[in-house]
């Protein structure tokens, strides 16, 4: 989500395919043998195949509203600190949270509460300013809002009653960015030999 969401802002035109995990075609193992979504192929054939990667190298391409290119060291310090707990800790808890029974070793309970440190420590920062790094949206806010999204919607009666408001205002305003409504719009799986979509259309 968060690399279509880039590609998109980044104004970057983009044949999207849908894949079935369950159903990978041949065409992207072909590309990334990693066998994980997303999947970039860039038009000189280069591939890109880890989500992060194609967030930096979209904003290094074309940063309209300076998601990246407006930060000091300290803050981009603290943005690769969060994204990293993000993408380490918070998501293997995250994915417990979710997929609980697949993890019959740890109650879905366990799971959100490991899940929560994160959370907590994301509505501390977001106490101090409107977003993860100021007063400004940033990287580090969009490579981090689609994991809070899943977390917040394993049970989101439980999410809205808990006492973590600035980070609820937080996702609601990022929710609400047209960019990711947009990438939210649901796509048929692609089909060899189908007419191309292209991303945000
Ligand atoms: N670190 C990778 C993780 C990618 C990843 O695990 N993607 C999941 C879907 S969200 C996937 O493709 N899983 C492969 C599968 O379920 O077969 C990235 O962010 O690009």
């Amino acid at each position: 989500m968060r690399a279509r969401i880039v590609l998109l802002y980044s104004g970057i035109k983009t044949v999207l395919r849908e894949v079935d995990l369950s159903d990978k075609p041949k065409q992207m193992l072909e590309v990334s043998s990693k066998a994980t979504v997303p999947v970039l192929v860039l038009a000189d054939g280069k591939v890109i195949d880890e989500s992060l990667d194609i967030l930096y190298w979209a904003l290094r391409f074309s940063d309209p509203d300076a998601w990246l290119s407006q930060f000091d060291e300290i803050q981009l310090k603290l943005a690769k600190s969060l994204i990293n707990e993000n993408d380490g800790e918070f998501k293997k808890n995250l994915d417990h949270y979710k997929y609980a029974d697949r993890f019959p070793e740890q109650s879905m309970r366990d799971s959100r509460s490991k899940g929560e440190v994160f959370i907590a420590k994301l509505d501390q920062h977001l106490q101090q300013s409107n977003y993860l790094l100021g007063e400004k949206l940033s990287f580090a806010d969009i490579a981090i809002f689609p994991f809070v999204r899943q977390f917040a919607y394993v049970d989101k009666t439980w999410f809205d009653s808990t006492v973590y408001a600035h980070l609820q205002r937080w996702l609601q305003t990022l929710l609400e960015m047209s960019v990711f409504t947009s990438v939210m719009k649901k796509t048929s799986v692609w089909i060899e030999g189908t007419p191309e979509t292209m991303l945000g259309e």
